[in-house]
């Protein structure tokens, strides 16, 4: 049963801003951002690899873990999180959805208007003229786990493509950022799914919001809470706790 104090926050929202993380893909079978080092990347730790240092001296390894991802993301379907979030749209006046993720299953399961904060896997551009390719890339071939894949050549200059991901140590795109915080210093509450909360500037967004008067909660098999006034904590698999909410608040 979720507690009557939080569903009536969600009921009364006027704004209300979604925060996520890999793991409301969990679900969808995408390994969350720690688990995606499997394989040959085992060796490395995510942040020594999501970094534009580790593409220039390893462009193809870098380019294959990014393709593996993808490839995992176009064979995998929205779960019962991404659809809740779509659904939550429909109960309240305003909702603002802010991902770390970089994949588009929320876009498939019908949320529009998504700000990416870390960019994504589907818009990939050209490390020299800076343009995407005028169609989207053909799914990888089954890159092997682990396999190195030369990153493509541009089709307008003789760069070659990079995923369109942030990496660590770069900079978020310029408006996203901001909007994501102006939606956080705006919302009545912000519901923080799925992430750890270790990367900046991204993981301030619950802090924010809590600074500026809104109720968090934070859903998440393995929560953390801060305050003890105005946040909360839904232990367990969005997958399961955000439809629940969506039924207790709205009954849909
Ligand atoms: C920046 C895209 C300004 C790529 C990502 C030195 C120099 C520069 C910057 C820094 C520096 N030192 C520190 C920094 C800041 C740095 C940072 O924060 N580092 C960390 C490691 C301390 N940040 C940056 O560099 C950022 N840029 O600061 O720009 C600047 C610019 C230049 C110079 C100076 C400053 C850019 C960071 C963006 C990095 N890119 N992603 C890619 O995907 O490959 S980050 C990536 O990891 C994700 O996008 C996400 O943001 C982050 C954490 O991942 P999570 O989504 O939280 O997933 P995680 O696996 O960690 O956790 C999963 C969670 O889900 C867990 O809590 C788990 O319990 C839960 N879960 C599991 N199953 C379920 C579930 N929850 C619900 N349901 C389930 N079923
Ligand atoms: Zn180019």
């Amino acid at each position: 049963m979720i507690p009557s104090s939080q569903l009536a926050a969600l009921r009364t929202a006027r704004h209300l801003v979604v925060f996520t993380g890999a793991g409301v893909s969990a679900e969808s079978g995408i390994p969350t951002f720690r688990d995606s080092l499997t394989g040959l990347w085992q060796r490395f730790d995510a942040a020594s690899l999501a970094t534009l240092e580790a593409y220039q001296q390893h462009p193809a390894l870098v380019w294959g873990w990014y393709e593996w991802r993808r490839m995992h993301v176009l064979q995998a379907q929205p779960n019962a999180a991404h659809q809740a979030i779509a659904e939550l749209a429909r109960h309240v006046p305003r909702l603002t959805l802010v991902t770390q993720n970089v994949d588009d299953l929320h876009e498939r399961a019908g949320s529009e208007d998504v700000i990416h904060l870390h960019g994504s896997l589907h818009h990939p551009r050209c490390v020299v003229c800076g343009r995407e390719p005028s169609k989207p890339l053909p799914p990888p071939d089954e890159p092997a786990e682990g396999r190195r894949l030369e990153p493509p050549k541009c089709e307008y200059c003789d760069g070659r493509l990079r995923p369109g991901v942030v990496w660590f140590g770069e900079s978020m795109p310029a408006g996203a950022l901001d909007e994501a915080f102006a939606a956080a210093r705006h919302c009545d509450v912000l519901i923080s799914v799925g992430t750890s909360g270790v990367v900046y500037p991204a993981a301030e967004m619950p802090e924010r919001a809590w600074r500026a008067g809104a109720t968090i909660i934070h859903v998440n098999p393995q929560p953390s809470v801060t305050h003890d006034e105005r946040e909360y904590a839904l232990s367990g698999p969005a997958g399961l706790v955000l439809p629940r909410l969506l039924q207790e608040a709205f009954g849909s």
